[in-house]
């Protein structure tokens, strides 16, 4: 494994579930991280318990992905010495909703895509110019089996994942030729507060979705992106598709109900 340690890695969604759980694997692994979400006392514990288990360097920004000029700022507000940033992990967003799409919130829709889409535009835009400068870097979106396949009243969230799948092809594209490389990983059921962000905060709703079955965790899917990043510099991990053993799809889940 090539060494991501002293590396500056910026994680978007840091506040929680997989961002939460990268900060861990990639402090485990020495790196030194900029933590962002918009919680920003979430953010100041995590910084705490990092710098008590690993002694990780950590810095923190918090604001919301879908405010460009705040991105602006709040990058510019990073010490010279951090401004290099060598992995970009774009993890930042959300589910609003399980409706049909006749019958969508139209506000829900607004979050997702300017949460999920633009705001991961946001972030690439104004990173990976210096990354493509410096000769040095790496995009790791986090995107969903929700881009690889539109299930029943997944509508817009699965539009957002397509259209980070179809980004991340884009970027891999255009930054052919140099050495700047772009990874998805694309998980399928991870119990987060993903769910209870979708039904806007009703826990008993959101339990159902992993009831009676064995969801990833957020750290299986941290250690995948941790494995991306620690690839020899000639060696790009395009797109990781991964799912509990118990699901085979979308609508297949596996429910042990004996
Ligand atoms: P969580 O709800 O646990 O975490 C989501 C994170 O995104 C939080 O840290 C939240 O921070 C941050 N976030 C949301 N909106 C914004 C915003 N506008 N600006 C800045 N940060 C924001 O969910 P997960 O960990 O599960 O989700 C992480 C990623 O994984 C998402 O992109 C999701 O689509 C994807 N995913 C999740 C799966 C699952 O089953 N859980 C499966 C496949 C993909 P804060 O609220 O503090 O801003
Ligand atoms: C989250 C996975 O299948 O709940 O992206 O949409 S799913």
């Amino acid at each position: 494994m090539q060494s991501v340690r002293d590396l500056i890695v910026l994680i978007t969604g840091a506040s929680s579930g997989i961002g939460e759980a990268c900060a861990y694997e990639f402090a485990g692994a020495g790196a030194r991280l900029v933590l962002t979400a918009r919680r920003s006392q979430r953010l100041s514990s995590l910084k705490a318990q990092l710098h008590q288990q690993f002694g990780t360097e950590v810095e923190l920004l918090a604001f919301d992905v879908r405010d460009r000029p705040s991105i602006t700022a709040a990058l510019e507000s990073l010490p010279a010495e951090w401004q290099a940033i060598d992995i970009l992990i774009n993890n930042a967003g959300l589910s609003r909703g399980l409706e049909k799409l006749h019958e969508g919130d139209i506000q829900d829709w607004e979050e997702m895509i300017d949460t999920n889409m633009k705001g991961l535009l946001y972030m690439t835009r104004a990173i990976v110019p210096g990354m493509v400068e410096r000769g040095w870097g790496h995009v790791i979106n986090i995107g969903s089996l929700a881009g690889h396949e539109t299930y029943p009243k997944g509508n817009v969230y699965c539009a957002t994942k397509a259209a980070v799948r179809a980004i991340s092809e884009g970027l891999k594209q255009d930054l052919l030729g140099t050495p700047v490389r772009v990874s998805s990983v694309d998980p399928g059921l991870v119990e987060t507060e993903f769910s209870q962000v979708r039904f806007h905060g009703d826990e008993a709703r959101a339990k159902t979705v992993y009831a009676d079955t064995v969801p990833l965790t957020a750290q299986d899917v941290a250690e995948v992106v941790l494995f991306c990043a620690g690839r020899p510099a000639h060696v790009n991990i395009s797109e990781v598709f991964m799912m509990p053993t118990a699901q085979s799809g979308a609508t297949l889940v596996h429910r042990d109900r004996t």
